[in-house]
């Protein structure tokens, strides 16, 4: 009898052994996917901290104002045909909506070169859920939507290559009068 139980916990043993085995072996296999990862991470983001590096502290600033005006869909239009703004500058820009009545409700939308339209039907097709703003690359910034007498503030930094880009209020049917240019220099 004594016998047969030391068998039994020789067994036992052997098998507790051979999973200890297992989870060791487990462990180094996660721990040598882990550490590959980390490596990935420090690799992919040694990258933008350079970048980061360049335009802190030294990043112009660049202040300017754009007003929404007009009170019907035939007069709406913004104050600015232009906003020029030095390449990779930080622009803080103040969005002005002089409407009256609630249906005039905009926003200030900058795209890549002659992307506005498309940035403004895709907007439109887009609805009020998404904010009439579509998840594009051509899209640089977005305002949110101002209504009737607000105005905002919004910042961002100006694309590095200088070129003609636009801006754009992409609430429906706005587009075809509300769009101008950034000059970027
Ligand atoms: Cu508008």
């Amino acid at each position: 009898m004594i016998r047969r139980i030391y068998k039994l916990c020789l067994a036992g043993s052997c098998l507790l052994l051979w999973n200890c085995n297992q989870a060791t072996v487990d462990e180094a296999a996660v721990s040598e996917a882990e550490e590959a990862a980390i490596e990935d991470t420090s690799t992919a983001s040694s990258a933008p901290v350079v970048e980061e590096k360049t335009d802190t502290t030294l990043q112009e600033i660049e202040e300017i104002t754009l007003r929404a005006t007009g009170n019907t869909l035939e007069e709406i239009a913004f104050s600015e045909d232009t906003l020029e703004v030095k390449a990779m500058s930080l622009v803080k820009l103040t969005f002005i909506n002089e409407g009256v009545d609630m249906p005039m409700v905009h926003n200030v939308v900058f795209t890549t070169p002659d992307k506005y339209k498309q940035v403004a039907v895709a907007g439109e097709k887009l609805g009020a859920s998404g904010n009439y703003v579509p998840e594009m690359p051509a899209v640089i910034a977005a305002s949110p939507m101002v209504l009737p007498g607000q105005t905002i503030e919004m910042e961002f930094t100006a694309p590095t290559k200088p070129g003609a880009y636009n801006f754009v209020c992409t609430y429906p049917d706005h587009w075809q009068r509300m769009h101008g240019i950034l000059l970027v220099k």
